[in-house]
């Protein structure tokens, strides 16, 4: 009964009219549906979120249909899909974004007007799912954002954090953290799926035994199991039908560990399982904290890329798929080193579990991963002790000796002699305490590996994987970062996009290469106000917002120089401070100096176990209180920590800024991508040469970018004849002036050693080269001063870089993607 149910019902059957109908009035009729029936409310009786909850289904339903059909392609077994595995995936708000790719944004703002509602309050009910850092995560979701819009058949694996990244306080000038409670009011835009589940085990031991065929094979008795349950929310592409799969993993109890503690009468023991079993995917591990020792994050890692290759092999045994061709029906992407030890698990699956020979399935793996990699620090790549690894994943450890005997018999074939070689480039650090290394486990593992900026994927190549490179250069491959000019400028942008469109037409937002059609408005005056026009509503906007989160006033005919990215010494958010500080100084020198107006705009998480990181969050906020109380300064520069930097407010942040900040210490940041949304809002750069800084700088052309500082190369040399952050202090006045302000405890009430831990480490070590870079900084921010004086000429610059920064469209990093890792081509969906 249930089967011919299923084979006469086809998605566009089911969708017809109903609440699939994109007409106002059936928008309309779902909406008052889902506040009565969804959320049990009348409408006069349904709270702000209920009607966020109803806009949402209403919005949804819409994405169903096509999320069904979609899913339809995926089950043909001639599909290749793009399976992008990553720990993090930092989405944004659903609501809006939704609404712009359906092409359904004005429709349901006049609907829900004309119901009485304020569509941004709406908007702003929205919890985003925090389920990331920074970067890495932010680019996972703006890649799926992407493959959707391309057509690319594509499921995203990760995790279901029940608390995602921290929601930041600024109290008394200092970082407090709170948990990130983001599904508390309910989540409508995930589906759960308690059908799919998977378990996954830890620990316990192996053991041989003989096979029917008599062959020798392993198997592994766990010590503890959990369940893993599938919740899958739909990501919709650009004004297209494809509307593809996010699958995120949600940590369970297996409920016959609980019957048998229970049966036995041990109930604190069966809670207990639970909890343990539930620990597993509730906080998403805050980045740049050591990260060796914490075993539950390497559980996370197994857990999530577990349940994602079980379902893997399953979709593709439904589909009758002989296993040795699995690389030919998923592309397996690494996000990072958190999911390699798919490569591990994948073999173990393949071998173990489906009897396969060792041989294809080490071809089948290496033909199924791709891992790009996310850093050149050498403390953020991943290692985990032998012990922590091999108790937990007893298999998986004798599974790693094996590909590295044999990937060492290698190495030692092409480099005879080489025994050095071989310990740098074996899996296990043997150096000191054991480690399993997890980037060369991924490089081996995989067919391709990417950087992430071209000066980065060079990096990589000399020396971060350098001896990857000399022996298998053909995995090497760049892949250059990009980013959504839908949710980054369309959404965040209105202005700039109604601005934009009306001169070139609205094409450019799938294909941003188009933008270049603006560089013949250039000349023209008329265009250039309204440019300014739009920039200063955006600015004005943001002060509001500033006013409202910090009570700080801000002039929005000031210029806006901005820096937002996680804090970080390699970031080098003091070098910003040192600048300020100097402008300071002049001013009290000589109140009647001529500063251009400024307002500093400073936000971004610091991890919470990052003394120095918290510390210049201290700072910035010790030097705003000074500054932006001081009469002699009077307004002219002001200095703001907008606090708890997310997807959210970054909306209101990238459109308002005149001048980004992109000063890294240059071969530390792998790429950055907030550089790239800045510059597609019409923001200047001053930048190092680091990371995609290079490619963008290229691009808008050297005269409409603000370059300082030492190179890459210059950061090395230096660092190998010693570098001696004093000489820089003691041939530059101006720098000891700053230097002193804050050692003095001027901006700390007169205590002196507040901030002597960071005077300390830039005066005897500064790793990060900020006093060798500062003297190079004032000048190129006196270059600022001089072009922003000069609006026109300022607003050609911010014009010419909007047009040329099609490039850094996510869509184009797909496309290389696509073509050159994972060899997959558009599948179009149709909806009937
Ligand atoms: C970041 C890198 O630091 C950044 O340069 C890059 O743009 C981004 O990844 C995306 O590729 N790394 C992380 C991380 O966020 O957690 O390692």
């Amino acid at each position: 009964m249930v089967k011919r149910f299923e084979a006469r019902q086809s998605a566009a059957d089911v969708c017809v009219g109903g609440r699939s109908d994109m007409s106002l009035e059936g928008l309309r009729r779902t909406f008052r549906e889902h506040v009565f029936y969804t959320q049990g409310r009348f409408p006069m009786g349904a709270s702000r979120n209920d009607l966020y909850m109803a806009l949402a289904y209403t919005v949804r339903d819409q994405l169903l249909h096509r999320w069904i059909r979609t899913v339809e392609q995926l089950g043909r077994e001639d599909i290749k899909i793009v399976s992008y595995l990553s720990a993090e995936f930092l989405l944004g708000p659903h609501l809006e974004n939704n609404l712009i790719n359906l092409g359904l944004y004005e429709d349901v703002r006049r609907t829900a007007e004309e119901e009485g509602l304020d569509i941004q309050v709406l908007f702003d009910q929205e919890e985003e799912p925090g389920l990331g850092n920074g970067g890495l995560g932010r680019l996972a979701a703006c890649y799926l954002d992407s493959l959707a819009t391309l057509e690319i058949p594509a499921m995203g694996y990760g995790i279901r954090y029940e608390f995602g990244i921290f929601d930041q306080e600024i109290r008394d000038g200092w970082q407090v953290e709170h948990t990130d409670q983001w599904l508390r009011l309910g989540n409508p835009w995930e589906i759960a799926r308690p059908e799919i589940t998977y378990h996954v085990n830890f620990g316990g031991r192996t053991e041989p035994y003989e096979d029917e065929q008599g062959r020798y094979r392993v198997r592994w008795i766990p010590y503890r199991t959990v369940k893993g349950v599938a919740y899958d929310t739909p990501i919709l592409g650009y004004r297209v039908n494809t509307c593809n799969l996010l699958r995120l993993w949600k940590a369970e109890a297996v409920e016959s560990f609980e019957f048998e503690a229970f049966n036995v009468g041990d109930y604190y023991g069966a809670v207990d399982q639970k909890i343990y079993s539930e620990n597993i995917t509730k906080v998403l591990y805050p980045n740049d904290e050591p990260i060796q020792g914490k075993q539950l994050r390497l559980e996370q890692q197994y857990f999530f890329v577990s349940c994602s290759l079980q379902d893997m092999v399953r979709i593709y045994k439904l589909l009758g798929g002989d296993l040795s061709r699995f690389s030919s029906h998923f592309a397996i992407q690494l996000n990072d080193t958190h999911p390699a030890i798919g490569v591990a698990e994948l073999m173990r699956l393949l071998v173990d579990e489906n009897g396969m020979d060792w041989e294809p399935a080490w071809e089948v793996t290496c033909n199924t991963f791709g891992y790009t990699n996310h850093t050149l620090l050498p403390e953020a790549l991943e290692k985990w002790p032998v012990d922590l690894f091999a108790g937990l994943f007893p298999r998986h450890m004798e599974i790693i000796y094996e590909i590295n005997r044999r990937f060492l018999d290698e190495v030692r074939n092409r480099f005879p002699g080489d025994e050095d070689r071989v310990a740098r480039m074996s899996l296990i650090d043997e150096s000191g305490e054991r480690y399993v290394r997890m980037a060369h486990l991924a490089c081996v593992g995989s067919h391709a590996v990417n950087g992430v900026a071209e000066l980065h994927t060079r990096l990589l190549k000399e020396e971060v994987l350098r001896d990857f490179y000399e022996m298998m250069p053909e995995k090497f491959n760049n892949k250059t970062n990009g980013v959504t000019p839908r949710r980054f400028v369309v959404l965040s942008n209105p202005g700039l996009s109604r601005l934009i469109t009306g001169k070139i037409g609205e094409t450019w937002v799938s294909r941003p290469e188009e933008l270049r059609r603006l560089e013949k408005f250039v000349d023209d005056p008329a265009f250039r106000e309204e440019w300014r026009r739009v920039k200063l509503e955006n600015k004005k906007n943001l002060a509001r917002l500033i006013r409202e989160r910090t009570g700080i006033e801000v002039d929005p005919s000031s210029m806006f120089d901005i820096q937002v990215k996680r804090l970080h010494e390699y970031k080098r958010q003091h070098l910003n401070v040192l600048h300020i500080i100097a402008l300071y100084n002049r001013i009290k020198q000589d109140p009647a100096y001529d500063v251009c107006p400024r307002t500093f705009i400073f936000g971004g998480k610091a991890a919470p176990g990052y003394f120095m990181a918290k510390r210049i969050i201290k700072l910035i906020n010790s030097v705003a209180d000074v500054v932006n109380h001081d009469s002699d300064v009077n307004g002219r520069l002001k200095v703001v920590f907008f606090p708890d930097f997310n997807v959210k407010n970054a909306k209101f942040i990238y459109p308002a800024a005149d001048l980004s900040e992109q000063i890294s210490t240059a071969g530390k940041e792998a790429s950055g991508t907030g550089n790239m949304k800045f510059s597609m809002n019409g923001a200047l750069t001053i930048g190092t040469l680091d990371g995609a800084n290079v490619e963008i700088r290229e691009e808008v052309g050297a005269e409409n970018f603000f370059l300082f500082g030492l190179t890459a190369e210059d950061v090395t040399s230096l660092q190998k004849n010693g570098y001696q952050p004093m000489e820089y202090y003691r041939s530059n006045p101006e720098l000891q002036a700053v230097i002193e302000r804050i050692s003095s405890g001027y901006f700390s009430n007169g205590d002196q050693e507040l901030f002597s831990p960071l005077v300390d480490s830039l005066l005897f070590h500064d790793t990060f080269m900020l006093l060798a870079d500062f003297g190079a900084y004032m000048d190129a921010q006196r270059q600022v001063e001089e072009a922003y004086r000069d609006q026109e000429r300022w607003t050609r610059m911010s014009i010419l870089n909007v047009a040329r920064m099609g490039k850094f469209s996510s869509d184009r990093a797909i496309r290389e993607y696509c073509k050159d890792i994972w060899k997959v081509e558009p599948v179009p969906v149709t909806l009937e």
